[in-house]
């Protein structure tokens, strides 16, 4: 995201499903020869997607057009696997998702390792479809699977002290390449404040389109927080920690004056390289005004009341 100026979508980077496979074909090969230590031997098909069993209709769904499958699987950032929009879709299958755990630890009164299969277990899966809007101007609709996360908070009981909410992907250089270099500080993290964290509309996603969630998209198990630029939403999840003081995330280490804390999806508030008051839709033409907390701004803005937006960014 700081590396290249972002630039609109052109049509050739969202390639059609058969050019697709046939090239992701290719650079598997290629990925074989320059990279094959990754590889450990295992399959390099990238797997299966189970169906899942979920509820429709949430109330919080958007009534909007969603992104095509494909270009929500094709177009991704994941620097884990490259800082290339296309790479986490080629090279994401090398992540081992099972077996899973989380810790969960902090201000909390049952901190513990747990595997991922034990939490869900507890947690009725549902759609919530959202948009998503990048930091770099372009932004989609997706129908993720999942289940609040204030549910999971509760069932853990952070105590009194926990005032925030610290997530942190894998690290696992050896299948995530990405993490060789050292483009980010490893492993990601991010962070959001108790009540943003409790908010109806925040969710841990385990899928998308009603399936469990490609790697490339997080799985096995992700973040989803549509009000706010995409990068908050973390991916591949192995630690929820609960914290006094407001955790560090990952972009506001690597470019402070570029990415604040908070991070609302905020149209008046320009990134210093560029102005975020448009968007493009991925699979339309003309671009959209972006709206005042992605468009969630009923739902959202009383958690934000006296702050000054500017300021926190
Ligand atoms: N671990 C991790 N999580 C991440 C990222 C990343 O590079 N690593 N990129 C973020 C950014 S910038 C965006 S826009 C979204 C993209 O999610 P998607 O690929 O499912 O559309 O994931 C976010 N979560
Ligand atoms: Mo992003």
């Amino acid at each position: 995201m700081l590396i290249k100026k972002p630039d609109d979508i052109k049509p050739s980077e969202i390639t059609a499903e058969s050019v697709y496979l046939r090239r992701r074909e290719f650079m598997q090969l290629a990925a074989g020869l320059a990279l094959t230590p990754f590889i450990g031997g295992g399959s390099v098909e990238a797997k299966t997607l189970q169906s899942l069993k979920f509820r429709t209709g949430s109330a919080y769904s958007s009534k909007e057009a969603m992104t095509d499958f494909e270009s929500i699987a094709t177009y991704n950032n994941f620097y884990e696997f490259g800082t290339d929009k296309t790479s986490p879709a080629k090279y994401a299958h090398l992540l081992t998702t099972s077996p899973w755990s989380i810790v969960i630890d902090g201000e909390v009164s049952k901190p513990g390792k747990y595997n991922l299969e034990d939490i869900l277990k507890q947690h009725a899966l549902e759609e919530r479809i959202y948009r998503l809007r990048c930091v770099e101007r372009w932004s989609m609709v997706v129908p993720w699977i999942g289940f609040p996360l204030a549910d999971l908070i509760k069932r853990f009981s952070p105590t009194s002290k926990a005032k925030y909410v610290a997530f942190e992907t894998l690290h696992r250089p050896e299948e995530m390449f990405g993490q060789q270099r050292s483009v980010l500080n490893w492993p990601y993290v991010e962070g959001l404040r108790m009540d943003e964290a409790m908010h109806p509309l925040t969710i841990l996603a385990v899928g998308l389109y009603g399936k469990e969630m490609p790697n490339q998209n997080g799985a096995p198990i992700r973040l989803v927080v549509p009000w706010k630029y995409g990068f908050k939403s973390i991916k591949s999840i192995v630690r929820i920690s609960f914290t006094e003081k407001q955790p560090p995330t990952s972009w506001n280490i690597s470019a402070p004056s570029e990415y604040g804390f908070y991070s609302n999806v905020n149209p008046q508030v320009d990134h210093p390289r560029w102005s975020q008051r448009k968007e493009r839709r991925i699979g339309e033409f003309l671009r959209r005004d972006t709206l005042m907390y992605n468009g969630y701004a009923e739902q959202v803005a009383d958690l934000y009341k006296g702050m000054d937006l500017k300021k926190h960014f």
